[in-house]
């Protein structure tokens, strides 16, 4: 089944927690801090993968999240690295990331890889916390918790030429004249559903070649089936407008014509400037050749070149063939998408405030934070007070009025809001008691 959009949740893995413990040798019988740092936690990796033509594998499974990060040990060991998650996508694939619509990622050469969310760093152990007045630092951090979001991975295909038209008039016929391709072929509009791939292969050149669903008047605001499938069009160098020259209606190929040139216009206006080539179809068909003679001076004034055949009988197909193959290598590879990364730095501002599930602070350092301190060790609870304060939270939940005593929600933690409890730092010389085990 072909899919070309999907939704993704994505969450990285979580930094492992740095390790709190103390040197113990036979003759020393207090060592020094030797806790060693969390793993990193595993990240999640879009890669493009050649074997795949579509974003089918992610039909049923819309939630992925990478491994976290080992804990760090004793003896100054870092934790393992959590592993990354690697998620495989066609080339071709761009990555948004939902609601701001950013492109985080264009997936044009295969193997190319993107990480989509990053995995936290570990926590620092206790060793990393010695200094001149801590020499016995009985503190270690929480992992830094992997980033998360939701994103959309949408499949832009790398066709060479884009074959666009009304429906019926027999761009699939072509597709299978001109390729090996055998897509479905019917006497009815609509009969393509999806985008179609074939390989025209010339002994002079190959181009990929993408047949199209037939365009209305209004796809390109979702009318038929167009829509959906004008983004593949998007990424072809050379367009192929396919007109139905049977029947011998000069003015409904007229309209014909200008109707696909609105759509296109309509769904991306740089798509007007698109090299494209006009191939009047069906000429096995009476009255067409005086369809084609009707038009052909018009188009061939605005700058347009004009083919004709048929993709029934094959007549003037060598003449097409060859006709995209030369114009094909004047024209350059499309440039991938522009992309923006997302914001690396943690926006360090703030803000406390009241809704129905209590008092809140919301920050993205401030949340960090407090997700990275072990509430059951009281010397980091003592420093993230420490932190609170130095930062202005405090005086923030002073001034909203908040009473002593009362929750405060900071992301996924719950804090009790005591302000007199909190210690001031310690002062120099005055380093906290050798821990216990350590001690003889
Ligand atoms: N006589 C004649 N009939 C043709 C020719 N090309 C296509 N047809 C017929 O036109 C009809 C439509 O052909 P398709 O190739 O399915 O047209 P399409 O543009 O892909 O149509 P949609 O997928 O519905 O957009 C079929 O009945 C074909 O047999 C041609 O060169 N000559
Ligand atoms: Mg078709």
């Amino acid at each position: 089944m072909f899919l070309d959009r999907v939704e993704v949740h994505i969450q990285a893995g979580a930094g492992g927690p740095g390790a709190v413990s103390f040197r113990r040798e036979k003759f020393i019988p207090m060592g020094g801090p030797d806790g060693g740092d969390g793993g990193r936690g595993g990240s999640v990796v879009a890669v493009a993968q050649p074997s795949l033509n579509s974003l089918a594998d992610y039909r049923y499974r819309h939630h992925f999240k990478a491994q976290p990060g080992l804990n760090g040990e004793g003896n100054q060991r870092h934790g393992k690295k959590g592993e990354d998650l690697l998620l495989p996508v066609p080339p071709g694939t761009v990555v948004r990331e939902l609601g701001t619509g950013r492109v985080l990622a264009d997936l044009t050469e295969p193997g190319q890889r993107a990480v989509i969310c990053q995995g936290g760093r570990g926590g620092r152990g206790n060793a990393r916390f010695k200094g001149p007045t801590q020499q016995a630092p009985r503190i270690a951090e929480r992992g830094e918790p992997g980033e998360h979001g939701s994103f959309v991975f949408e499949l832009r295909m790398l066709a060479d030429v884009g074959l666009v038209g009304l429906p019926n008039a027999g761009k699939s016929s072509l597709l299978a004249a001109l390729t090996r391709a055998t897509p479905k072929v019917a006497d009815y509009p609509f009969t393509t559903l999806q985008p179609e791939l074939g390989m025209l292969d010339e002994g002079s050149g190959q181009a990929l070649l993408a047949d199209l669903p037939g365009l209305i008047e209004g796809a390109a605001e979702g009318r038929g089936l167009g829509h959906d499938f004008l983004r593949h069009v998007a990424r072809t160098r050379l367009l192929l407008q396919v007109v139905d020259a049977g029947g011998g209606d000069a003015e409904g190929a007229r309209l014909a014509i200008e109707q696909v040139e609105a759509e296109l216009v309509a769904f991306d206006a740089e798509l007007a400037l698109r090299p494209r080539l006009i191939f009047f179809n069906k000429l096995d068909l009476t009255g067409s050749g005086a369809v084609v003679d009707a038009l052909r001076p018009a188009l061939v004034e605005r700058g347009l070149e004009v083919l004709s055949g048929s993709a029934a009988s094959g007549e003037g197909l060598d003449a097409l063939k060859a006709r995209l193959i030369r114009r094909l290598a004047e024209l350059p590879p499309p440039p991938p998408l522009a992309v923006e990364s997302r914001p690396k730095v943690l926006a360090t501002a703030f803000v406390v405030r009241r809704d129905e599930g209590g008092v809140r602070v919301v920050g993205e350092t401030v949340e960090r934070r407090v997700a990275m301190t072990d509430m059951l060790n009281p010397e980091a609870v003592q420093r993230l007070s420490n932190y609170l304060r130095r930062k202005g939270v405090e005086r923030a939940l002073t001034a909203l009025g908040v009473a002593r005593g009362t929750e405060v929600q900071v992301g996924d933690v719950t804090l009790v809001w005591r302000p007199d409890l909190v210690i001031p730092r310690r002062r120099a010389g005055k380093a906290a008691p050798p821990n216990e085990e350590a001690a003889p």
